[in-house]
């Protein structure tokens, strides 16, 4: 039998790599709640994480015993489809790089970060870990996915051969506060936030939905990835991945609509079917990980509403800020 897990000591040197992304900046925060005192940061500026030789000095120089390894070029559809050079390119560096300085600094723990997109178009519904590879993935994120998959056989082929304990998680679609909402670059529901806020400030009743709203996503608060993403720091340690996630997914439209509600409900939808539908379903099976005993608590209405109050600070303190 194996040995039972050891949760991660608070007072140990946890490394997040990617502190100051969507999920990073989560991760932050749900450290600083749960009493962590060394938790390690490098800047973009500090460090590039695709420059094997300066991350391999920096983990030399900071030693840290813990890594939550969730940095990288991230975006929507259509930023996928248009820029696959840059996603294939920044994550298989930032994978490679930062894998391989935690196994020479003898780092004891680290928890890499995938994304749901690993699995083939034609996967069966909800989809279940054993699922990777069994076929043809989207193409319109092929590049990043291909990326995201070397990730998870880095941590497996360095777990094989050095014994490093380091384990995967794959998310689905996230969102939350710290998003990215640039309009050519984001995921739906930031652009969706900004569009229909957008609306509503203007005036200008119709707001444009990507595609034909028929794809089905399924959508995760980023403090409960946060919160998953500790827990399996402290409680699994195993060379397959797992996935995180809700288990309920539902029609852009109706996502669309949802937003609209809590934002502008006076607003039109009108459909821009130029624009890519990406894969058309997208759910995934957390059974491994509501076995281990977690689960999510963030209801999907109110992680959207509670992110809406986020966003509007934000504007506000711009607005202060041009206004000063
Ligand atoms: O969030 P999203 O860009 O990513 O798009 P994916 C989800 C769906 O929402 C697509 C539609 O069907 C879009 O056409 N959509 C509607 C919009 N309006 C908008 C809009 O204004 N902006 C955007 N961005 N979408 C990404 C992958 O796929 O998801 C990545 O490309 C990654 O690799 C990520 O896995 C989580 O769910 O299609």
């Amino acid at each position: 039998m194996n040995e039972p897990v050891q949760p991660i000591d608070r007072a140990s040197r946890v490394f997040v790599a990617g502190h100051g992304g969507l999920v990073g900046s989560a991760i932050m925060r749900r450290l600083e709640r749960d009493g962590f005192t060394n938790v390690l940061t490098a800047t973009r500026q500090e460090l590039d994480l695709r420059d094997q030789a300066a991350v391999s000095t920096w983990f030399q120089a900071n030693r840290p015993d813990h890594v939550l390894l969730v940095a990288g070029t991230v975006g929507g559809v259509l930023a996928n489809s248009t820029r696959p050079a840059e996603f294939i390119y920044d994550n298989l560096m930032i994978h490679g790089t930062v894998v391989h300085a935690a196994h020479e600094a003898d780092v004891t723990k680290l928890l890499y970060l995938g994304s749901s997109c690993i699995y083939p178009r034609h996967a069966n519904q909800p989809i279940d870990e054993d699922q990777l590879l069994n076929g043809p993935l989207e193409p319109t994120n092929e590049a990043y996915a291909i990326a995201k998959i070397a990730g998870i056989k880095l941590c497996q082929a360095y777990r094989t051969q050095y014994g490093s304990d380091f384990i995967s998680a794959m998310p689905t679609n996230l969102y939350g506060p710290n998003d990215n909402f640039d309009l050519t670059s984001s995921h739906v529901l930031p652009a969706l936030m900004r569009k229909f806020h957008e609306a509503k400030t203007s005036g200008e009743p119709e707001v444009m939905i990507w595609g034909t709203g028929s794809p089905m996503r399924e959508f995760l608060h980023v403090d409960d990835l946060a919160d998953a993403c500790l827990f399996l720091m402290d409680n699994y340690s195993d060379d397959g991945h797992v996935n995180v996630g809700t288990g309920i997914d539902l029609p852009i439209r109706d996502l669309a609509d949802m937003v609209r509600q809590i934002v502008f409900p006076d607003a039109e939808l009108i459909f821009d079917h130029t624009k890519p539908d990406g894969i058309p379903r997208k759910v995934l099976d957390t059974s491994k990980l509501s076995d281990l005993g977690w689960k999510p608590t963030i209801d999907l209405e109110d992680g959207i509403s509670s992110t809406y109050e986020w966003f509007l600070d934000q504007v506000a303190s711009d607005t202060a800020l041009r206004g000063a």
